[in-house]
């Protein structure tokens, strides 16, 4: 299996200057692509984030499998663990978002009440994997497009802090891998949905990992998106497939035109609500 890793120097900066940060935060907010939530949760937040109230999303839930995010969605509930699903393309509306980060600070609002604050300000870490929706959250949670967001991984360069009308003070941060992914599979997924950047790996590996994963999972989708019936799916192998689709697309054998592709049909959507991470 390929092996893909990214971790240049600017995320090791981003890291150390979050934790910096830390002593400052009310409120730590992990953002997980819905997708794959186990592959997008960064194993370096959990010793950062220590005891501090932990809210996790999982994003983007409009193009994952509704099943698995349920089921996630239960597993990550755990004590003082807060967990919701989240769609911030298309939902302007992010009263649940503030009603929960109030609920996790409601021992800090407390103090700050009994020592005479009036409309006490909490303060929120919005931190996660690159490309998950961090910045499109935070202009949600603001009210209007304060931050810049971007169809690809890196968007946000340097830490940024923004203020909403809630009285909460969010801190946008660059999106944050770690130096080793535990299993290939991680690597795979992550370039799968746009975390990586595209330059970094081969399309073709990627996009025959997926046509597996869809084989496997997601036969209904896979037939209708390769125009191809189940049966006839089912006999041949990856690579066959990957060859056969890339010659009913129309791209005669420029398999890795069609890789990129699949890739980008598959992060938009198109391909079906497919969750790469099982549980
Ligand atoms: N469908 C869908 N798309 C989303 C959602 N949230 C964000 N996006 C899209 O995902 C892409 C990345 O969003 P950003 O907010 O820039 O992501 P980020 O985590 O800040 O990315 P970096 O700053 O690069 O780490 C953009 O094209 C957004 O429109 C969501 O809930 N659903
Ligand atoms: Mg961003």
């Amino acid at each position: 299996m390929v092996n893909i890793q990214w971790y240049p120097g600017h995320m090791n900066k981003a890291r150390n200057q979050l934790e910096d940060k830390m002593s400052l935060i009310d409120v730590f907010v992990e953002v997980l692509d819905a997708r794959i939530p186990q592959s997008s949760r960064n194993p370096m937040i959990e010793k950062l984030v220590g005891d501090k109230p932990h809210l996790i999303i999982l994003n983007k839930a409009d193009l994952a499998d509704p099943v698995m995010t349920k089921r996630w969605q239960k597993k990550f509930t755990t004590k003082g663990k807060y967990v919701m699903a989240l769609d911030s393309l298309h939902n302007t509306n992010m009263q649940i978002l503030v009603k929960m980060i109030k609920k996790a600070a409601a021992n800090k609002i407390n103090k700050l009440t009994q020592k005479g604050a009036v409309s006490p300000v909490i303060r929120v870490a919005i931190a996660g994997i690159p490309n998950c929706g961090k910045s499109t959250i935070i202009n949600r949670l603001v009210g209007r497009n304060v931050t810049q967001v971007g169809n690809k991984p890196g968007v946000t360069k340097g830490q940024n802090w923004l203020k909403t009308t809630e009285n909460i003070q969010v801190l946008d941060t660059p999106g944050i891998l770690w130096p080793k992914f535990e299993d290939q599979t991680v690597g795979l997924k992550l370039a799968a949905l746009g975390a990586i950047k595209d330059t970094v790996f081969s399309a073709d590996d990627v996009a025959l990992f997926v046509l597996s994963k869809l084989r496997k999972h997601y036969l209904n989708d896979l037939s209708k998106f390769a125009r191809t019936p189940k049966a006839e799916i089912e006999r041949i192998n990856d690579t066959d497939l990957l060859l056969a689709l890339t010659e009913e697309y129309g791209m005669r054998d420029d398999y890795d035109r069609f890789s990129m592709y699949l890739l980008q049909r598959l992060r938009k959507g198109k391909v079906g609500r497919i969750t790469l991470d099982r549980i």
